[in-house]
Order: C-alpha cells, then sequence, then structure tokens
C-alpha cells in the first residue's frame, strides 16, 4: 500500500508539468466549465478555495473540492512553499477549518507580537480542525499533526477522495469552512520567532505548524471565468490578480489530469 503510494505520487508528480505544458488555455476554460457542470448536474456542489500566503510564505494554490452527501472528491494544488525541514521532504499538515468566522486571519491577529500569526491566534478567524487533508489514513482532527501523512515538498498535488464528518459538511454548506496549509521556512522569521516552540506540538519549531496558505471554501463560480476571467481593463494590479487566478487554475486542471493518470495507475496495480 505504502509502496503504490509512494509510486503514484510520483506519477502525479510527473504528469501534472506535462498536461499543464500541453494544455491551452481554452481547454482548460472548457473543462473546467464541463466538470463543474457535471458535478452540479449529479447532484454535488463544487466548492473551491484560492490559498493565499501568510506569515511571510511565498506559496500558492487551489483546492477544488467536490461534495456530494458527505463525500468530498479533493483536488489541489499547492507550489512555492518551503521544501525541506531537517534534511528531508517538508511536512505541510493541512486541514479543513471549521466554525470560525470563515475568513483568513489578518497580522492583527499577532497577538503576542513575533511577527507570526501561530495556528492558535489565527483560531478566531478560521476555527478548529474539522477535517485533517492527510494523504492516507486519519483525516480525523486527531491526526492534525501527523507529519508521516501530510503532503510533502515545497510544490505538491494532492487528490483524495474522503468521507466528511458531519460538522465539516455543515460548516461548509454554512460559507464557514477554511482550507489552511501549514509549514513555514523558518529562514523568514524573526529571530524571536526562529526560537519559540510550536504552540501545537511543542517538541518542533513554532515555523513548523504555523499557517502558510489559507484560503476559504466558496461554492465554485468557475463557469463564469471562460467568459470574464481575464480583466484587460482598469489600472492597478487587478489584471494582474485575474491573470493570477487564471494560471492557478490551469495548474488546478492540469492536476485533475494528474488524477485520472492516478486512478489508471491503482487500476494498473491492482
Ligand atoms: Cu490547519
Amino acid at each position: 500500500m505504502t509502496h503504490t503510494k509512494k509510486t503514484t505520487a510520483r506519477v502525479l508528480a510527473m504528469a501534472a508539468p506535462m498536461a499543464l505544458l500541453a494544455l491551452p488555455l481554452t481547454a482548460f476554460s472548457a473543462s473546467a466549465a464541463t466538470s463543474a457542470a457535471s458535478a452540479q448536474s449529479s447532484g454535488g456542489t463544487t466548492y473551491m478555495a484560492t490559498l493565499n500566503p501568510l506569515n511571510h510564505a511565498s506559496g500558492s494554490g487551489m483546492l477544488m473540492l467536490q461534495l456530494n452527501g458527505s463525500q468530498a472528491v479533493i483536488t489541489e494544488n499547492v507550489n512555492g512553499l518551503a521544501t525541506t525541514f531537517m534534511n528531508a521532504p517538508y511536512p505541510h499538515v493541512q486541514h479543513i477549518h471549521i466554525n470560525g468566522m470563515g475568513t483568513c486571519p489578518t497580522t492583527a491577529a499577532d497577538t503576542n507580537g513575533d511577527g507570526v500569526i501561530s495556528t492558535t491566534e489565527g483560531g478566531p478567524a478560521y476555527g478548529a480542525i474539522g477535517t485533517t487533508l492527510s494523504v492516507s489514513g486519519d483525516t480525523s482532527p486527531a491526526a492534525g499533526t501527523d507529519v508521516k501523512t501530510a503532503p510533502s515538498g515545497g510544490t505538491y498535488q494532492y487528490s483524495r477522495t474522503i468521507t466528511l464528518d458531519s460538522a465539516t459538511v455543515a460548516s461548509i454548506k454554512a460559507g464557514k469552512a477554511v482550507i489552511v496549509v501549514h509549514g513555514l521556512d523558518p529562514t523568514t522569521l524573526s529571530a524571536k520567532a526562529q526560537s519559540e516552540k510550536s504552540d501545537l506540538v511543542p517538541s518542533l519549531p513554532l515555523a513548523a505548524t504555523s499557517p502558510a496558505l489559507c484560503g476559504p471554501l466558496a461554492v465554485s463560480q468557475m463557469a463564469m471565468v471562460p467568459g470574464g476571467g481575464v480583466n484587460t481593463g482598469g489600472g492597478g494590479t487587478s489584471g494582474v490578480h485575474d491573470i493570477g487566478l487564471y494560471a492557478a487554475g490551469a495548474g488546478l486542471a492540469a492536476a485533475a489530469g494528474g488524477a485520472l493518470v492516478l486512478r489508471r495507475r491503482i487500476t494498473v496495480e491492482k
């Protein structure tokens, strides 16, 4: 089982960049609209989260969650995070946080003034852990800090179908669910913060468990992207922002392509 997972992870890692290169943006628009539409028509609802950096993290990401009853098909694309931790691929624990305000914290949440919003300090904004987005096994809050089942490395594609508990489902539907990816590069923190222990796992440094990416989960507006996704008018950074979203969406479509490869691979290995 473990061997299969490692193999498929490699397949995903290889397949996604190739799919991204081969995928014209127009094809992305059409396929994204089609997949969103088919998810809706099958009785499910598609939710998306754009993952933005917190706490000096430089990364970004997109997560798509197709919810049908309590079953969630999750596809995620993350890049630009801290790559290594103690000479090994950096484990990035990640969760669906629930029952907070349904938002990501601002720097005002840094109540102890060390320049880092710890997981606890961000709690009022995004709430407690509802579901752990692990690569295998337990997805309950109990697995929340298990670095052995966290996705790892600075860039990864994550794809898993899991059953959510009722609290998480209710929170998603109420617009109170937030995706949080944890794990910072310690060298980007202040000397004070670098010397602090994690608020979640005291044996780890603060950087290891602090939030790196955050995004509220909202009903997908993907069907609207092909018509008006790239804003060519206006000044400032709005156009750049939209193009960034568009590119991130293309990465997600590539991740979905990777998931197809993954399914084929599992079939072959059975
Ligand atoms: Cu979390």
